[in-house]
Order: structure tokens, then sequence, then C-alpha cells
């Protein structure tokens, strides 16, 4: 059986960083979810407890979904003024491009910049290059000092958090160990994907020991929908439909279905589950319109596909199993080119 190890040598030199700061920013990607927010809640809190000041920030309103996480009404949605003077850290993403656009510029000028992640980094896209076009971009005169620990083998981003928690030496709160169970439960689907691991079920041990609840985590996670998303889910799984001789499921939301049940965009978040767990598929394919003319798409897979890769070629990125990317046109549209590359690759 599998289990991660703490990559020593990297957390010292971000432990090295955390030190020698007392200002901190911390954010995570957009559209986050609970591995995302959890992380960065529980990482933040530390730092307070450690007498650091901290500010949360994400560009997005934070989910409803993740509203249950203890801390999460501190989250703020425009990044303080003298950034120069903090060190920032992202969370759950290793990609400038990946914590919006908004406020970037001004997120950017700070001296420090520390990714903790578990995503892949894709050599084309990644963090790095993007720093470096933008410090060549004159708007951007100045480029951080960045610092990483990138595992893609790591379960979740809050396993990464743990780690550090411990090399830090700082105490596991309830408050910190809630939100750590609720990124790990929610990042394995429930101890229940690929990356389950000897190491989650001990790290999740360590956090009920101090105080993570899991009934309570659970039923927030996964007992807590409202009738309309079960109404939006209804419509969508009637536009379900098998390819590639079973091995390919696909779906979508259009604009008009969520104005017909006043859905917002979090209640479709996680339907792809419903086209994933069909017994003959290898890849499911989530197509989402919320707004007119602009789509996002979750990719999944359960053993060989690689959905990265296969969001690469449309500009996004992710993990092998799990993935997305956004793109201007309507469900339709991107549903002939996602198609028709797939059949170019044929996986059937
Ligand atoms: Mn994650």
């Amino acid at each position: 059986m599998k289990e991660n190890f703490p990559q020593k040598d990297k957390l010292k030199s971000v432990a090295g960083i955390i030190n020698a700061s007392m200002n901190f920013v911390l954010t995570c990607h957009v559209m986050p979810d609970v591995d995302a927010v959890g992380s960065m809640l529980a990482l933040g809190c530390a730092l307070k407890g450690a007498g650091k000041d901290v500010v949360l920030y994400i560009e997005d309103r934070v989910p409803e979904g993740c509203k249950f996480l203890p801390g999460s009404s501190e989250i703020v949605h425009i990044p303080p003024d003298d950034m120069d003077k903090s060190t920032l850290i992202i969370l759950d993403c290793n990609n400038f491009s990946r914590i919006g656009k908004r406020h970037q510029a001004r997120l950017l000028a700070v001296p420090v910049a520390v990714f903790l992640d578990h995503h892949l980094v894709d050599s084309g896209s990644s963090g790095w290059d993007v720093v470096l076009n933008l410090s060549k971009d004159e708007n951007a005169p100045h480029r951080p000092k960045i610092y990483s620990y990138i595992d893609h083998k790591a379960f979740a981003t809050g396993a990464v958090v743990f780690w550090l928690m411990e090399e830090m030496g700082w105490p596991l709160t309830q408050e910190i160990a809630t939100n750590l169970y609720a990124a790990i439960v929610s990042d394995t689907g429930g101890f229940r994907y690929s990356n389950t691991n000897i190491t989650t079920f001990q790290m999740a041990e360590t956090l009920v020991r101090h105080g993570a609840d899991p009934y309570s985590v659970s039923n927030a996670l996964f007992e807590c929908y409202s009738i309309r998303r079960q109404q939006l889910l209804a419509m969508v799984l009637k536009t379900l439909e098998v390819k590639m001789n079973g091995k390919a499921a696909i779906m979508h939301v259009t604009p008009e279905m969520f104005n017909q049940v006043e859905a917002t965009e979090d209640d479709a978040k996680d339907f792809i589950s419903y086209a994933r767990c069909i017994d003959t598929v290898e890849i499911a394919i989530f197509i989402k319109e919320f707004r007119s003319g602009q789509v996002y798409v979750s990719l999944r897979s359960k053993t060989f596909f690689n959905v990265s890769e296969f969001a690469q070629e449309f500009g996004g990125g992710g993990h092998y199993h799990a993935s997305g990317f956004s793109k201007t046109g309507t469900v339709f549209e991107i549903r002939e080119k996602i198609l028709e590359s797939l059949g170019k690759r044929g996986i059937a």
C-alpha cells in the first residue's frame, strides 16, 4: 500500500521563509474547493497562533459549500495595499494565473511568494513562466522570489499544510484540525479515490484526535444539498450520454437550466461524479455554461487516461485523474470539440 512522506528539505526552506516574515497574505485558486479553502484557513489560523499578521484573500466569493469551514467568514476579496511588506502564500495552486486576474498585479508586488500545492506542474504554462512573463512586462517591474512545496503525489494540499505544521512545531487546534480534515476528506472523495492511502488514514486519525468531527464534516460535505440543486441535477442527468463504446460519459448544464430552478453556479459542483460512476466509463466530462457563452469543463478518469494532459490541449490542467479548463463558447460548441479530440485519441 502506498504511503506519502514529507519532503523535509523543502519543508525546511518554507519554514525558514515563515520564520523570517511577520505579515502574510494567503490565497488559493479561483473557483476554490474545500481543499483550497480549508488548507488556507488552517494555515492562516496557525500563523495567527504564532503571532503573525494574516490576511486571507480569495478573488471569488466563498462558495456555499465552504462556509461551514471554521474561520471562512474572515476571508476578504481585496488584497491589502501594502503587499510589498507581506509574504504571499498560494495554496492548492502552482500557477499565478489561477489566483485570478482582478488583483494579480497588486498581489505580485510581494517580495516573496510561496506555493503549497499538489497539482501537476505544467511546464508549458507553469507559475514560473507566468512570473517570468510578467517580470518582462514593463507594468510589472518587480518579480517576487519564489519558494514552493509542490508534491503531485500528495492526496491533498491539506496534507502539505499538515506536514508544515509538524515542521513548525505548531499545535493542532480544533479549528485547524477541522479545516485540514475537511480538506482531506474532500480531495479523497471521502477516502474513496485512488489517492487514498495509509498516510491519509494516519493523518485523519491525528486530526480526529485533535477535535475534527468526522460526522459533522461529512454531513456538511455530502448531505447538505438544497432542493434546487437536486432539481438541477435531475435536468443535467437527462443530458447524460455515453460515447466511445461506453468509455466516455458526457453531460452538461446550460444557463436556461440554472434559471429554470433558480440554481447558483455552486449547485452544479460535483455533478461530474454522476458521469464517472458508470461501470464502463473511463473518462467523464461535465460541461457547465453558467454565464452565456462561457463554459467550464470538468474532466475525470478512473485508470489509464490522463485528463490533465487532455485539459492542457484546451488551455487547462490539473491532476492525472481530475482536471478542467475554461473556454468561451456554448455547451454545444465545446461538446463537439471535446468529442472530436477524444475521437482522434481513440480511447475506445
Ligand atoms: Mn486540492
